[in-house]
C-alpha cells in the first residue's frame, strides 16, 4: 500500500526514481511538481518554446539511452506535439506531459483549448488522459514502459487542469514503484528463434558478396561491437544509415560508409552489387535505400528487428529474425564457422572506398575561400575529443556530416536529426544535459539555426556548454537544388524563395552571453573550434561558406 501524498510529489519521486535529471518545459505547467523537483535535485530547463523543449528532451533521451521529459500547459500542446515528430521518426522515448481544461469547461468554447488527443496520435506510441490522481501510478509507469520498450518512441499524458494542477494538487494513497528495466532502452533484449538464426548463418556462409546495412536500431541496442565482430568473422563490408553511423569506425577496413540518399557513392555502389544484404535495426525507408533502389529489388535480404512487423516491410526477407540486435548478432556469430581472412569481395569493396576517399580528400583539405563545408567536416573530425558527441541537423547538414565527418574513436557519437529542420541546436542542448561529461558539438546550417536561436539564452542561463558550428551561407542552400531546375532559364528572383540577409551570428551570440567566433578563412577553423571547446560558456562558431557548394548527389544504379 502507498502512503498519502500529492500528485506532484508522486510525479517527482517517480521521475527521480527513473533517473530523470532534467525536465524541459514551457511555463506554466505542473508548478507544484517543479517546486518538488528542485528539492529532489531535478534540473528545470525553462525554454522559449514548447517545440524546443520537445527537441531538448529528445536529445537528452538519445544521449542517455533512456526516457526524456518535456511539458507544457494546455495552450502549448499543439506546439509540443509538433516537436514530437522528430523523436517519433527517430525512435526516441520522449515523455510529453500537457495540461487540459477541467471537465466543466469542455465543449463550451473555453479559452485556449482544443482537443489534444488527435494532435498527439500520429507522433506517439501511447496517448492517454489522466483524469484522477489515483490513476497516476499505473499510467505513469505504463508511460515509461511504452516509451522504452520494443522500438522506443514518444508517449503523451494529458493531465486534468490547464496546468495539470487538478492532478498534482490532489492527494491519495500512492505507491512509488520503480521498474529498473524501463529506466533505459532497450528495456528488454528478446532472443531470436535459434532455428531461424541457423538458417541465416547458412545463407551468410554461402553468400559471395554479403553486405551489412546497420540502422538506428543497431545503435539503440548498442550492437556496434557485435556487428563489427560478425563482419570480421566472415569478411562482410558494413554500410550504415546516418543514424547507424556509430556502428563502425571510419578507419575500419570493412567500413563502406553511409548508404542511401544522404550518402557516399562508394556505399551505394557496394550495397547495390551485394548478393545478400543484412539489414540490422533499419526502417528500410526511402532515405537509407535511395528510394528503395539500393539494394536492388530482388536482392536476397536477411532482416533483424526487435519489432516483427518490420520484417519484410520494404524488402521481402529470405530470413527475418525477430530479436534485440545485439543478442541476435551474437547468436548469429555463435552459429557461424569463422572464415576470418579478408575475402576478394571485401578487398574489392576496399578499393571502391579508397577511390571515394581519394576523390574527396582534396575537398576535405581545401583551402578555398569562401570555405567549403567539406573542410569544416575535416576540422571537426580532427578537433572532436575522443568522447565527443556530434549532433547534426537535417538536409545538407546531414549529408555533409554523414559523408565527410569521420568517427575515429569508439566513444565518439553522432546523433542525427530525423528530418525536422531546426532540431539540431536545441537537441544538442538536451544531449549535453543527458551526457554532461561529453563535449557536445552541433553542426547546423544558418537556416536550421534561425528556428531556435532564442535557445542561446537558455544555454547561457542554464550553463549548458555546447559548441554550435553554423555553416553560414545566408541561404537554404539545399533548396536551390530543387529551385534551380524549375527556374531553368526563366528570368525571375530565385533569391526571394531561399536567401536570407547576411547576419553575424557570432555577434548575436556574444550579446546573449555566449562565446561567438566568426571564421572567414579555412586556416582559422581549427583554432576557433579548440577555443570554443575550452570555453566556460556556450559557444557559436560561425563559418562563412559559399552558396556555390552543393552536396554530393546520391549514386543510383542505372534503371
Ligand atoms: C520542418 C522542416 N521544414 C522544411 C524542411 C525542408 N528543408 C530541408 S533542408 C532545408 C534548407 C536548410 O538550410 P540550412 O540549414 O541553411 O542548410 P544549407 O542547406 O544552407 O546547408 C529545408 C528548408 C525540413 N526538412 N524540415
Amino acid at each position: 500500500m502507498g502512503k498519502k501524498m500529492s500528485g506532484a510529489r508522486f510525479i517527482t519521486e517517480t521521475f527521480k526514481g527513473y533517473g530523470i535529471t532534467h525536465v524541459f518545459f514551457m511555463e506554466i505547467i505542473l508548478l507544484q511538481s517543479l517546486v518538488e523537483m528542485e528539492a529532489l535535485g531535478i534540473k528545470r530547463i525553462l525554454t522559449h518554446s514548447e517545440k524546443a523543449a520537445a527537441y531538448m528532451a529528445d536529445g537528452y533521451a538519445r544521449a542517455k539511452r533512456g526516457p526524456g521529459v518535456c511539458m507544457s500547459q494546455s495552450v502549448g500542446a499543439a506546439n509540443l506535439a509538433s516537436g514530437l515528430q522528430d523523436p517519433y521518426l527517430g525512435h526516441s522515448p520522449v515523455i510529453a506531459l500537457t495540461g487540459r481544461q477541467d471537465f466543466i469547461a469542455q465543449y463550451r468554447n473555453a479559452y485556449q483549448e482544443i482537443l489534444h488527443g488527435p494532435l498527439f496520435d500520429p507522433v506517439t506510441k501511447y496517448n492517454i488522459k489522466v483524469d484522477t490522481v489515483e490513476q497516476l501510478p499505473h499510467l505513469l509507469r505504463q508511460a515509461f514502459r511504452e516509451a522504452t520498450s520494443g522500438s522506443p518512441g514518444p508517449v503523451h499524458l494529458d493531465i486534468l487542469g490547464v496546468q495539470g494542477q487538478m492532478i498534482e494538487k490532489a492527494e491519495a494513497e500512492l505507491e512509488v514503484l520503480i521498474e529498473k528495466s524501463f529506466t533505459h532502452y532497450p528495456s528488454k533484449r528478446p532472443e531470436p528463434e535459434i532455428e531461424v538464426v541457423k538458417e541465416a548463418a547458412r545463407l551468410l556462409e554461402e553468400a559471395e558478396k554479403p553486405v551489412i546495412v546497420a540502422g538506428g536500431g543497431a545503435i539503440a541496442s548498442s550492437a556496434g561491437p557485435e556487428i563489427v565482430e560478425l563482419a570480421e568473422m566472415v569478411s562482410i563490408p558494413v554500410a550504415s544509415s546516418l543514424a547507424g553511423k556509430e556502428t563502425i569506425l571510419e578507419n575500419h577496413p570493412l567500413n563502406v560508409g553511409v548508404v542511401g540518399r544522404y550518402s557516399r557513392w562508394c556505399a551505394n555502389r557496394i550495397v547495390s552489387e551485394a548478393d545478400l544484404v543484412i539489414f540490422i535495426g533499419s526502417g528500410t525507408g526511402d532515405l537509407v535505400t535511395n528510394n528503395w533502389r539500393i539494394p536492388r529489388v530482388g536482392t536476397p535480404v536477411i532482416q533483424i528487428d526487435i519489432n516483427p512487423s518490420e520484417l519484410g516491410r520494404s524488402y521481402p526477407n529470405v530470413v527475418g529474425l525477430m530479436g534485440d540486435a545485439k543478442v541476435t548478432v551474437q547468436r548469429l556469430k555463435e552459429s557461424l564457422r569463422s572464415r576470418n581472412s579478408i575475402s576478394k569481395w571485401a578487398q574489392y569493396a576496399q578499393k571502391i572506398v579508397k577511390a571515394w576517399r581519394d576523390e574527396m580528400e582534396p575537398l576535405r583539405s581545401s583551402n578555398a575561400t569562401p570555405i567549403r563545408p567539406e573542410k569544416i567536416c575535416k576540422e571537426i573530425t580532427e578537433c572532436l575529443p575522443s568522447n565527443g558527441i556530434l549532433v547534426v541537423d537535417t538536409g545538407y547538414s546531414a549529408i555533409w556530416t554523414g559523408t565527410m565527418f569521420y568517427l575515429t574513436h569508439p566513444d565518439q557519437r553522432l546523433i542525427r536529426c530525423a528530418g525536422s529542420l531546426g532540431w539540431g541546436f536545441p537537441a544538442s542542448l538536451g544531449v549535453k544535459c543527458g551526457a554532461p561529461d561529453s563535449p557536445v558539438v552541433c553542426f547546423t546550417g544558418d537556416g536550421g539555426f534561425w528556428y531556435h536561436l532564442s535557445e542561446l539564452e537558455t544555454a547561457c542561463r542554464c550553463g549548458i556548454k555546447t559548441v554550435t558550428v553554423v555553416n553560414n551561407n545566408s541561404a537554404f542552400r539545399q533548396c536551390l537544388d530543387t529551385i534551380n531546375p524549375i527556374y531553368g532559364d526563366r528570368p525571375g528572383n530565385k533569391d526571394e524563395i531561399c536567401k536570407f540577409r547576411e547576419v553575424n551570428f557570432a555577434r548575436i551570440a556574444q550579446e546573449i552571453g555566449c562565446l561567438g567566433i566568426r571564421v572567414e578563412h579555412p586556416d582559422d577553423i581549427s583554432g576557433a573550434l579548440k577555443k570554443a571547446l575550452k570555453a566556460d560558456v556556450p559557444s557559436v562558431v560561425e563559418i562563412i561558406t559559399g552558396i556555390e557548394y552543393g552536396a554530393p548527389k546520391p549514386w543510383a544504379p542505372p534503371q
